[in-house]
């Protein structure tokens, strides 16, 4: 199977600050607290889209953070949210989270909306820190900083367009002008063994998948020459190319080609035969390849023909246009199955936070613990009291005092540093 793979950064924005303020009004000397919360920070969604087919914009484009919360303001004002950044991301695509290699969800159906990376809640304001024994608090929060992580992401490709036809006709030229694709182009039959993938791009951004497949022969639908093996990659392909080398350089008649190309298909899957299907006339550069193209056109009526030369490149951008013309509205055949489940899955912290001691300093770490610091204003006393005690209610300092911590220690919590009193 191919695989089309993604490494992403992705970070939920900021919460904004929650505000100290007091009312000022005329008469009252002392107005209530009336700093604003701060707005929540954006979240990164992922959407499922089933009309894109490749994670190709992702290796452009690694990083996404979602817009940061605003700081809350007086007068009780909250500080505005963040905008959400919603990324689509291709039906099939599996997410994971990098370090841990751990499913974050499966990408299964159109319009799926899953946040990856959750933008982090506003800071409250002092208003709501008011009780009955403090009238006029000083202490506000910082805003959450967003989630943050690395995410992996894959994607089985599935052709979109598969490119059939005798040996040599030109099908592994094809998809290595129209594409990144590097297959080995040979003038022997059964060069290609193995399916080849490229990636066509279109100007406007979009893209398409697009299969060389190995050479058929007469007989492939009983097995012959592999015949099985590359029918099977047929099914899963939305659109049929079926190459003729029109010029008939090998003594061959190309006519006689499409039939027995045509009648492999037809007997090897009658759901093939219903597949649609474009006919491209290849090596149009090559002296006689008019008269047979002429001949062609005569005897099929009912089916587009596109002569091109994939040796001069001749007629392959209208060829292109075409199949990104027409492929939104053919339809994904049925075979595929994926999985239906939707699951999300989150790490919890197993540790709450972790004590490691260099010499007289105790660093103290931990994902929730790091959170809480971020979130305090150390200059505001009201604020570092609020953080004693949330050291105190997550176990923090009896595990300090576990370690062997003494008055005039040091403690460093994310980057911030506390002397042990
Ligand atoms: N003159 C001319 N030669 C071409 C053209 N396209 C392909 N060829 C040549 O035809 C030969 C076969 O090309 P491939 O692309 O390997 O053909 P294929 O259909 O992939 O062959 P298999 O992998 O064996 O099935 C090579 O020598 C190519 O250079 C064309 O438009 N004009
Ligand atoms: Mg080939």
């Amino acid at each position: 199977m191919f695989y089309d793979r993604a490494r992403i950064y992705v970070k939920g924005g900021d919460g904004g600050a929650g505000a100290v303020a007091f009312r000022r009004e005329k008469y009252v000397p002392e107005g209530g607290p009336s700093g604003g919360d701060g707005g929540r920070g954006g979240n990164v969604v992922f959407i499922g889209d089933e009309g894109l087919r490749t994670l190709v914009d992702f290796r452009y484009k690694r990083h996404y953070k979602g817009d940061r919360g605003d700081h809350g303001q007086a007068k009780n004002m909250s500080g505005r949210s963040g905008a959400d950044i919603i990324l689509r991301i291709p039906v099939g695509t599996v997410v994971l989270d990098d370090d841990s290699g751990e499913t974050i969800a499966d990408i299964t159906k159109h319009g799926q909306r899953v946040v990856v990376a959750a933008g982090g809640r506003g800071g409250r304001g002092n208003a709501r820190f008011m009780s009955n024994t403090n009238k006029a608090p000083t202490l506000a929060e910082n805003g959450e900083p967003g989630e943050e992580r690395w995410l992996r992401l894959e994607l089985k490709l599935l052709a979109d367009v598969g490119l059939v036809g005798f040996p040599n006709v030109g099908k592994s030229t094809i998809i290595s002008k129209v594409s990144a694709a590097k297959p080995k182009i040979a003038d022997y039959h059964f060069t290609t063994l193995v399916p080849n993938l490229g990636v066509v791009q279109i100007e406007d951004g979009e893209s398409f998948v697009m299969a060389d497949i190995p050479g058929l022969i007469e007989g492939a639908h009983t097995g012959a020459g592999l015949g099985h093996e590359f029918l099977r990659h047929t099914e899963r392909t939305r659109l049929i190319l079926h190459v003729l080398d029109i010029s008939g350089s090998e003594e061959r008649d190309p006519l006689e080609d499409y039939r027995i190309i045509q009648e492999e298909l037809k007997l090897y899957s009658p759901m093939l035969a219903e597949r649609p299907v474009i006919i491209v006339a290849n090596k149009m550069d090559v002296p006689g390849a008019e008269e047979n193209l002429k001949r062609l056109q005569e005897s099929i009526k009912d089916q587009e023909i596109f002569a091109v030369s994939a040796a001069t490149g001749e007629g392959l951008q209208a060829l292109i246009y075409h199949i990104a013309r027409v492929l939104p509205d053919t339809p994904v055949p049925n075979i595929v199955t994926m999985t239906d489940e939707h699951r999300v899955t989150k790490a919890e912290p197993e540790n709450r936070f972790t004590i490691r001691r260099e010499g007289d300093l105790f660093v103290v770490e931990g994902d929730e613990i790091e959170k809480h610091a971020k979130m305090s204003f150390f200059d505001s006393e009201a604020s570092v009291y609020r953080f004693q005690n949330i050291l105190k209610v997550m176990g923090v300092d009896d595990a300090l005092r576990e370690e062997g911590i003494k008055e005039g220690d040091k403690v460093e919590i994310a980057g911030f540093m506390f002397d042990w009193v």
